[in-house]
């Protein structure tokens, strides 16, 4: 295990090459710069609405003792900014000791995410931050364990690694930055790229079905699945609190602006102009509205109906009403992605708590430790049958 200050040595005597935009912006056609969201500056760090979130906590530590002395390499605009400033919002905020911290990614723009971290952490390899969490925390239990990971990373090369993650439910947190595309491979399509996106990779336009990640993830069975938004940054830090408090694997999927290479792919639920008619924000034990509360879901059957309760004909006592620990009603709002009709759901969409897999490995080891003692691996290696291979 590397700690960030042995990164940043590497860093500094290596240049890393750093996300495509920073060297060379290739926009979309026609742009020279990178464009930012509407008012955005060009950030020289992470930042966040003045005002929010906590600068300081329990522990006697600040946002700045969670940050490196490393240059932020994203390009100027990009949402991985307001995500890293939350999570350095939050940790002061958790009883949790900082040398006990780990930010484990796999490769892309989100993977450079723990040399930033003044936390331990390991910039590992393509789709394999899983598997190196599920070593770490095994071996060293007490250790706070958070994965941070691309769509790509996350969904293609690292699918599988995903997925038994979430059903061994080992006790971790899992950021995964969804932009829609590949970032620091500058601009191919992902698993979550829409049908017909034109990218370099599908010129055509991708024939693939996108993957909605929080689907995936019920469909594994993680025990805790959340959606949040880069630019909601006081619900992003309420979503990556309840992460944290949940004991399992805790799968957050957030909605990340990569604005070189696939500019604006979530404003619809993000901008305001937009956002209330097409979020809907749950709640645990509340009807399901949105639009200010000027639209609601019902059940019609087992389909989802979207209502206006603007008129006399429904009302809010017609809404459904979120139960987080129920896995049908997870299922049937998790699904709401491809209808047009439907507002895209965020918030914690299912928790239920159930042993983690390094409690029960333990409790294994120790368990047959008390029947038959120790091992030796000596004697295990030269027990039952050997073979002597002659030469
Ligand atoms: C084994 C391997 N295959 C392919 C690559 C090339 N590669 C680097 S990052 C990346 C995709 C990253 O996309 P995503 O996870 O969405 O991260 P983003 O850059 O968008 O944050 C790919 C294919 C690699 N580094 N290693
Ligand atoms: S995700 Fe996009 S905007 Fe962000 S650093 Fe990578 S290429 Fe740049
Ligand atoms: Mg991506």
């Amino acid at each position: 295990m590397a700690d960030a200050s042995a990164s940043s040595n590497t860093n500094n005597t290596t240049k890393p090459a750093g996300p495509p935009g920073a060297k060379k912006p290739a926009g979309p056609p026609g742009s020279k710069k990178p464009a930012g969201p509407p008012g955005s500056k060009k950030p020289d760090g992470p930042t966040l609405p003045p005002g929010y979130g906590g600068d300081g906590g329990g522990c006697g530590l600040s946002r700045k003792d969670f940050s490196s002395d490393q240059d932020v390499r994203w390009c100027p605009g990009c949402g991985d900014y307001a995500i890293l400033a939350t999570v350095q919002r939050l940790l002061p905020e958790l009883d949790v000791p900082k040398e006990n911290t780990v930010f484990i990614s796999g490769i892309g723009c989100a993977g450079r995410f723990p040399y930033y971290m003044d936390t331990y952490g390991m910039h590992t390899i393509h789709g394999r931050a899983p598997t190196f969490a599920t070593g770490l925390k095994c071996a060293n239990p007490e250790l706070d364990v958070w994965i941070v990971t691309g769509d790509g990373d996350a969904l293609s090369i690292g699918g599988n690694h995903l997925i038994h993650l979430c059903r061994r439910n080992l006790d971790t947190q899992v950021l995964l930055f969804n932009n829609k595309i590949y970032g620091l491979t500058k601009g191919q399509y992902s698993p979550t790229s829409e049908e017909g996106k034109v990218t370099k990779s599908t010129p055509h336009g991708s024939i693939d079905a996108p993957f909605n990640p929080v689907a995936v993830a019920l469909g594994a069975d993680a025990s805790f699945v959340a959606r949040t938004m880069d630019r909601d940054p006081k619900h992003m830090k309420a979503m990556m609190k309840a992460s944290h408090e949940h004991a399992g694997t805790a799968f957050l999927e957030i909605y990340q602006n990569c604005n070189i290479f696939n500019d604006g792919a979530f404003f619809e639920f993000t901008e305001r102009g937009t956002k209330a008619s097409r979020a809907l924000f749950v709640e645990d034990g509340e009807p399901l509205t949105y639009a200010n509360g000027e639209r609601g879901l019902r059940l019609d059957g087992l389909s989802l109906e979207a209502i206006d309760l603007t008129t006399d004909r429904w009302s809010v006592s017609d809404c459904l009403v979120y139960d987080a620990s129920n896995r049908e009603m997870a299922h049937l709002i998790g699904r709401m992605f491809d209808q047009p009709d439907l507002p895209r759901p965020f918030g914690v969409l299912y928790q239920t708590e159930r042993p983690t897999y390094e409690q029960q490995l333990h409790d294994q080891l120790d368990a047959v430790r008390a029947e038959r003692g120790d091992g030796d691996l000596e004697t295990l290696l030269h027990s039952g049958e050997t073979w002597t291979i002659d030469a």
